[in-house]
């Protein structure tokens, strides 16, 4: 993104004019590059006073996420330490459930996947061959059933340290699919009242606008416990993530930067705001 490039061409250009119409192109700017009109109106007005505006909206920037940066973490004494994955279709939950089965497995615990997935039965194909490959258990169902009664069996019958619970892409206007995932939920707590340990919302980068829809919906229908933003590697707006940041102050727990298996990094808000430069 030339974000920081034309941000600073920009304030290349006005340097003499007065300082609102600095500010005024600024705020322009952040709102283009999707930090919404709010965020971008506070950020303006908070670094335009310092001498060098740049620097003071990189410091912003840093004091938002730098908190929020998690590395992915689980606690095995509570097992099967259960993790649900949720987010609209194709952005990236199937994926980030191999991703996270494979740092887990290489830390050493046993991991067993349920495919609550069950509308398409490429779905849950698709998940039996990640859970072959890093050999990890599988609850499936052959037929197309409700996702709910998949996840009571895996509640009921996994014996591993963590249980990943893959959903179905839903849009969060869904009524009926939203209430089918709420079901998934009702059912894990029922079997083990602290269960799910983690609700992670999978959030694709190159989302813009709609995110912040996407966090309020599927909060509604359980708590989030953090965020995975995937597809970082494709070219992704850097606003979304702060604005998300910023409103609901919810731990960034990784980002995706691939298809493979090994395609997880924690975030890094240095290298995030090295790509705004680019
Ligand atoms: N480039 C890239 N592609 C990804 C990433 N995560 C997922 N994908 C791709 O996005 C598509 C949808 O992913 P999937 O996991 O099936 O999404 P789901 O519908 O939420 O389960 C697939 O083609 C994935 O390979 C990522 O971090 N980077
Ligand atoms: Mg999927």
């Amino acid at each position: 993104m030339l974000f920081f490039k034309k941000l600073k061409s920009t304030i290349c250009k006005i340097t003499g004019i007065t300082e609102d119409s600095s500010s005024a192109a600024l705020e322009d700017i952040l709102i283009e590059a999707d930090f919404g009109v709010d965020l971008a109106a506070r950020l303006t007005k908070e670094s335009k006073y310092e001498d060098d505006i740049l620097a003071a909206l990189k410091g912003k920037l840093e004091s938002i996420l730098q908190p929020l940066v998690k590395d992915f973490e689980v606690d095995v004494s509570q097992k099967p330490y259960v993790i649900v994955l949720a987010g609209v279709n194709g952005c990236g939950k199937t994926t980030t459930v191999a991703k996270i089965a494979y740092i887990l497995k290489n830390k050493g615990f046993s991991v067993d996947i349920a495919a609550c997935d069950t509308f398409r039965v490429a779905a849950t194909e698709q998940l039996s061959s990640w859970a072959s490959k890093l050999n990890c258990g599988i609850f499936k169902s052959d037929t197309p059933k409700d996702p709910a009664s998949v996840a009571f069996e895996a509640m009921q019958s996994t014996k591993s340290d963590v249980l990943l619970v893959d959903t179905a892409g839903r849009l969060q206007n869904n009524i009926n699919l939203m209430n089918e995932l709420s079901k998934i939920y009702r059912v894990i707590g029922k079997i083990n009242n602290t269960a799910p340990h983690m609700n992670v919302l999978i959030m694709d980068a190159t989302t813009g606008q709609n995110s912040i829809d996407q966090v309020k919906e599927f909060g509604k229908v359980h708590p989030i416990s953090g965020i995975v933003i995937s597809k970082m590697d494709g070219g992704a707006k850097g606003g979304t993530i702060v604005r998300i940041a910023d409103e609901f102050k919810l731990p960034i727990l990784g980002i995706g930067t691939g298809e493979t298996e090994r395609s997880f990094e924690k975030f890094s808000v240095e290298r995030f705001l090295e790509d705004l430069k680019k």
